[in-house]
């Protein structure tokens, strides 16, 4: 039975599944990580760093402080640019000083809506210089490359299916 709770804090995606375990890391791993799955969970288990997805490119980083500033003080947030334009595209990262913060994030930022998107939140191991930029061909996510659905707040259609 889904609470009204849970649709006035964008719980719910657009096709009404709900977001499952709010408050735990994906099962997401970053395929340029150094160390080893042991390094990785202890990582996880100390970290102050979250990756925010299903930003539109219009999001401004002051609106970001706003959002997430509510989780507690933030050392740094890192857009995510297009490798190519070095514009906004749809990501980034959000540091903060304590680990409790970053948990506190996941538990109530995570899946709250930023700009009418419901935005995802993911625990991450840590920031290194280079991972700011889109890894797909376009320079964008690898996300937009494939992407099969218009959406406007990210560019339009995705990267292969508008040169269909
Ligand atoms: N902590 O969930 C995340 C996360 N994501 C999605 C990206 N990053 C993340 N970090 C955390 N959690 O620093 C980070 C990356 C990098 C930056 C930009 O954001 O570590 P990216 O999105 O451009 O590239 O990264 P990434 O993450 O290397 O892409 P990946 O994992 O290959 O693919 C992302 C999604 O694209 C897949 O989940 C899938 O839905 C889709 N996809 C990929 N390949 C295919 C394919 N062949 N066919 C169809 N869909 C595909």
């Amino acid at each position: 039975m889904v609470s009204t709770t849970e649709i006035e804090r964008g719980l719910l995606s657009d096709n009404f599944t709900i977001v499952p375990r709010l408050d735990q890391p994906s099962t997401y791993k970053d395929h340029q990580y150094q160390g080893s799955n042991v390094q990785r969970n202890d990582d996880l288990a100390r970290t102050t760093t979250l990756y925010v997805g299903n930003l539109s490119f219009y999001t401004t980083e002051e609106q970001m402080y706003e959002v997430f500033s509510k989780a507690g003080e933030i050392k740094r947030i890192i857009m995510g640019l297009s490798r190519h334009t070095k514009t906004p595209c749809g990501f980034c990262f959000v540091e903060y000083y304590t680990h409790e913060d970053a948990l506190n994030c996941m538990k109530y930022v995570n899946g709250t809506k930023l700009d009418d998107r419901i935005i995802r939140t993911d625990l991450d191991p840590g920031f290194k210089e280079g991972r700011q930029f889109g890894r797909g061909r376009s320079g964008g996510q690898v996300r937009d490359e494939y992407r099969q659905e218009y959406d406007e707040g990210r560019g339009g259609w995705g990267h292969m299916r508008a040169k269909q």
